[in-house]
């Protein structure tokens, strides 16, 4: 049997983008490969974090001859600045998308635009905030509970809710190094202040902040994005989709939704079934419509709906360079402002919708939770009619795309595994019998894969190389965000064809219970189901999460929010593991409380791992992985 026959390499992926980039020549589109090119080599300054230009004395380069900035900060403190206001800028980012859907669950009522689509995960989490439920209709409760979520981002006094969830272990950790986040906003505000010119300097304090920050993002922001995501649009639950560009279809209207909220994308999903807008669309001359994801938005909405994923960040110029795109219609973050002047030179219309994400070159058309309905229809509309605008001869959609199984949530998980052992114990389901497979070694342990596409990495070649690897190894994936969506586009979540080629012990596993070797658990919000299950899984071990054997890796991230991630996921015991630098190179401070023994992991048992050779970066998981069992004493 051929190694991995059947499954998508990154060679064909790059025959289809090579295709496409040819169909954009013909009508002088720009690119993001020579755009790359255009900025190498970066700056030796920038790259190593330090350049420090938060006051207008600057900007000051640290270099031999002149060790410090004019205020008189060492390369330590500018270093450290520069990588606390780097993690600020993704946990607002977050955190704001995770306050964009409180407020679209103060929206919902009987019958209006947004409706409680899981009353029962609503009730459990007002449960855990000790919220009344009995007797109470569900939507005073949505607004109950919605309005004491959005009082978790200003609240003067306490610490964050969610942090309850955690096993005792951590809450003690977080508690002795004082970390645990307050209101949210407060962190990210914090963060800002304690880099102003003049504030602090000193690398220990700076990561001590930025540990925190994180924290107030993985658990507060994100995961109230995540949890009252499925109150408002449903828990995931596995379901059958595709991805890649082939899912785009030349004979029908094709609508892409990228970004982020799902409240956007779940309006223009429903809309897009008018039959109003089919009969539209057939009128224009097209079959119907047909509408794929990019990026996160993708991601939720593949999560619930099975929506095809055309494709992960890296792409989001491709799906425009196809010619059959009538409409992108984005939401927030992640968003090339490339698509402006890209979309030019084709029909597509590319239609932003935030106040938050205003891009030159794109048709602004306002969404508004309260309008939500009205905003959706008017875009499918715009779409539909565009139709018509198709140049034939500049339609170029790649034959290229897989199947998948997603929708692993932490719910669907523990539901898959009840369904195999019958050890029914509460509501939820329990995790023990994942517990149990890796105590005997059928599976070795556990990665959780997440984060970007970045051109400093030959684009998803790490993800899926190091899928691969790993999962020979027996060591089972869950993944988020556009690592998702690069195991996906190779076929690692087809369950009939993946598991073939994984160590033995996965095979079993994954005929058992019926799963794919690789699980999409979401978004990158939906990194909070990452920590909950963590956290559960060592409360059904008996063990603390540090001693697991999971580690995190992200091993093509690009963005704010993935140092964010990378914090909290750290901050929260497990042990990171990441494939590009994070502009702190420059500092042996910061690197050492980052990555060494006596920074980060002496107060919260875990750091990160900065490694740019990929195979290495997977022999070190590896590794860590059988470390970790030994120190447990599990077989070797
Ligand atoms: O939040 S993985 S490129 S799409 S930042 Fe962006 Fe990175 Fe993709 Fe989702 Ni996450
Ligand atoms: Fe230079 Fe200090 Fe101003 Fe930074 S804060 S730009 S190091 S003077």
């Amino acid at each position: 049997m051929k190694e991995w026959e059947g499954l998508t390499t990154v060679e064909e992926m790059e025959a289809a983008t090579a295709a496409l980039l040819e169909n954009g020549k013909k009508v002088g589109a720009d690119s993001w490969q020579q755009r790359v090119k255009n900025q190498t080599p970066h700056c030796g300054f920038g790259e190593a974090g330090t350049c420090c230009r938060i006051c207008s004395m600057g900007p000051c380069r640290i270099t031999p001859k002149a060790p410090r900035g004019i205020c008189g900060c060492d390369v330590h403190g500018i270093v450290g600045r520069n990588y606390l206001r780097f993690t600020a800028g993704g946990a607002a980012t977050h955190s704001d998308h995770g306050r964009t859907i409180c407020h679209t669950l103060y929206e919902t009522r009987e019958g209006g635009n947004y409706q409680v689509k899981d009353p029962e995960k609503l009730k459990r989490i007002a449960g855990e905030w000790g919220v009344e439920t009995e007797g109470k209709d569900i939507y005073d409760l949505a607004h109950e509970v919605a309005l004491m979520a959005l009082e978790e981002y200003g609240k003067p006094f306490g610490i964050s809710r969610w942090l309850s969830r955690a096993p005792e272990h951590t809450r003690e950790l977080w508690k002795n190094y004082d970390v645990e986040p307050r209101a949210i906003d407060r962190e990210v505000s914090q963060s800002m202040h304690m880099t102003h010119m003049g504030c602090s300097s000193m690398p220990e304090a700076l990561i001590h902040q930025a540990m925190r920050a994180g924290l107030c993002d993985g658990w507060g922001g994100s995961m109230c994005g995540t949890e009252f995501s499925d109150v408002l649009f449903g828990t995931p639950k596995p379901i059958d989709t595709e991805a890649n560009l082939g899912v785009m279809k030349e004979d029908h209207v094709n609508i892409i939704v990228h970004g982020h909220d799902p409240s956007l994308s779940e309006m223009i999903v429903l809309h897009a079934q008018d039959p109003e807008f089919i009969e539209l669309a057939k009128a224009q001359g097209a079959k119907g419509i047909n509408i794929a994801g990019v990026c996160c938005t993708s991601n939720e909405v593949t999560m619930r709906h099975g929506i095809p994923m055309a494709g992960n960040f890296l792409q989001q110029e491709n799906v425009v360079l196809t010619g059959a795109c009538e409409a992108v219609v984005v939401d927030v973050q992640c968003i090339f402002p490339a698509l402006g002047p890209l979309s030019k030179c084709f029909h597509t219309k590319f239609i932003t919708t935030s106040e938050i994400a205003r891009i030159p070159d794109s048709e602004f058309i306002q969404f508004n939770e309260k309008t939500a309905g009205e905003n959706a229809k008017q875009i499918v509309k715009a779409a539909v009619e565009n139709f018509k605008n198709r140049k034939p001869e500049l339609v170029h959609i790649p034959n290229i795309k897989h199947k998948a199984r997603v929708g692993y949530s932490l719910e669907a998980i523990k539901t898959e595994l009840d369904g195999v052992t019958n050890s029914h114990v509460d509501e939820l389901g329990t995790l023990k019998p994942l517990a149990d497979v890796v105590k005997a070694g059928v599976l070795r342990g556990a990665v959780a894969m997440v984060g970007c596409n970045n051109p400093k990495v030959r684009p998803d070649t790490a993800h899926i190389e190091l899928m691969k690897k790993l999962l020979k190894n027996d060591i089972i994936l869950i993944v988020t965000g556009c690592s998702a969506q690069a195991a996906a586009k190779a076929g690692l979540m087809d369950p009939e064809l993946a598991p073939k080629y994984c160590g033995e012990g996965i095979q079993r596993v994954c005929k058992l219970v019926g799963i794919p070797p690789v699980l999409h658990m979401g978004s990158c919000v939906d990194i909070s189901r990452m920590m909950v299950l963590v956290a559960d899984l060592a409360k059904d071990w008996g063990c603390n999460i540090s001693q697991l054997p999971a580690v995190g890796c992200a091993p093509e991230w690009m963005s704010e929010k993935a140092v964010s991630i990378g914090n909290y996921v750290v901050a929260t015991g497990i042990d990171t593991y990441l494939g590009v630098d994070p502009y702190t190179k420059g500092s042996s401070e910061v690197t050492e409380l980052l990555q060494g023994e006596n920074g980060v992991k002496k107060h919260l048992e875990a750091n990160f791992t900065v490694e740019l050779d990929i195979e290495k970066l997977g022999d070190r998981m590896i590794e860590a992985i059988e470390q970790k069992r030994k120190a447990l004493g599990l077989n070797s």
